[in-house]
């Protein structure tokens, strides 16, 4: 039995990719329904988890409407990867973050153009809260609320076999989202705040994500490659770093409604490039571009939802959750703690 699921397992691959390159013709249809089924997309692991983006597709004329929200919370300062005081950070820069929440929500439309195209486009508004201690021991808010980059971009079926797809989505960021936001200071002036507070990039960004996925009886995996690249160089004088991530999950599907996902996740983000000219680097550490970017690993929990009657039928609730299990920021840069991420999804 164990011989015999070894050669199934070498010779299946071989002749499915030998058939599907031929052509199709020549595809085996007979082996294809004995040990794989085909792709289910109305199942709860259907779709890629609550934060991830351009892991699946729609057929041809399907709109599909999202909403996305997430937050993040971040608390005490790290350089490199140990632990950094307040009195550390006064040895350098006039005020030390002590906390920040970066909320996002987003809408997202999808369209099928045909079975092998999606159109997306993302719009994202956001709220960033940061708080502060000087070094004369004077605790300090700042806020900023406003509109992101609009991000449009398209998903390719590249290749399929039953139960396996591979798709890519490409696209862009349009800089419509504000780098120049300030803040009123105690002294009574208005400062520029820093990167991190911003709501955009200020560059036409371009992106791609690769993506494999497997669907099983039961459960499903897959990976899922990211780049965001950034051009030129903003209005303010500098480009934010790119950032790469791979990430592979896994998804048991518990009934027709519900399942649920581990992931795990790399993350590498490049330095900014440039300075901000209206930054006075010795403000605080993230005013400084040399406190940026860095290597990050999460562990991420999440649940699907998909109702499959009643009048919320082909409604999508998702949740995951991030927990850092690896941070080595640039520098001196706040700590991560988790990241919240709710989805809902409505398609025809
Ligand atoms: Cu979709």
């Amino acid at each position: 039995m164990r011989k015999k699921n070894f050669l199934r397992g070498m010779i299946l691959p071989v002749l499915l990719f030998a058939a599907s390159s031929v052509s199709a013709q020549f595809k085996p249809i007979a082996l294809d329904t004995i040990y794989i089924h085909p792709w289910i997309e109305n199942r709860p692991d259907g779709h890629e988890p609550a934060n991830l983006m351009g892991g699946h597709i729609h057929d041809h004329g399907v709109w599909m409407l999202s909403f996305r929200f997430s937050t993040m919370n971040m608390n005490g300062n790290l350089n490199g990867v140990h632990d950094i005081s307040n009195d550390g950070i006064f040895q350098m820069y006039m005020n030390a973050p002590q906390s920040m929440r970066m909320q996002m929500y987003m809408l997202g439309v999808m369209y099928g153009v045909n079975n092998n195209i999606t159109l997306m486009t993302m719009f994202n508004f956001m709220h960033h809260r940061m708080s502060a201690i000087s070094k004369n021991g004077e605790i300090f808010e700042t806020t900023v609320s406003g509109f992101g980059d609009i991000i449009p971009s398209v998903v390719l079926k590249v290749a399929e076999w039953p139960g396996h797809k591979l798709l890519v989505n490409t696209g862009m960021r349009i800089p419509l989202g504000k780098i120049d936001y300030t803040a009123m200071m105690m002294s009574g002036n208005k400062q520029q705040m820093p990167y991190i507070m911003q709501c955009g990039s200020g560059t036409f960004d371009a992106f791609a994500k690769w993506t494999y996925v497997v669907q099983k009886v039961h459960f499903s995996y897959g990976s899922q490659l990211y780049g965001l690249f950034r051009t030129g160089s903003n209005k303010q004088g500098y480009r934010l770093g790119n950032t790469y991530s791979l990430t592979s999950w896994g998804a048991y599907k518990i009934n027709n409604a519900l399942s649920f996902s581990t992931r795990l996740e790399g993350v590498s983000k490049g330095f900014i490039k440039g300075r901000d000219k209206d930054l006075n680097i010795m403000m605080s550490p993230s005013s400084n571009y040399i406190n940026s970017g860095g290597l990050f690993a999460y562990v991420l929990p999440g649940l699907n939802i998909l109702i499959q009657k009643g009048k919320l039928k082909r409604n999508r609730f998702d949740i995951e959750c991030s927990l850092p299990l690896y941070q080595k920021p640039n520098g001196i840069q706040m700590k991560q703690q988790s990241i919240l991420y709710f989805t809902w999804q409505w398609q025809q």
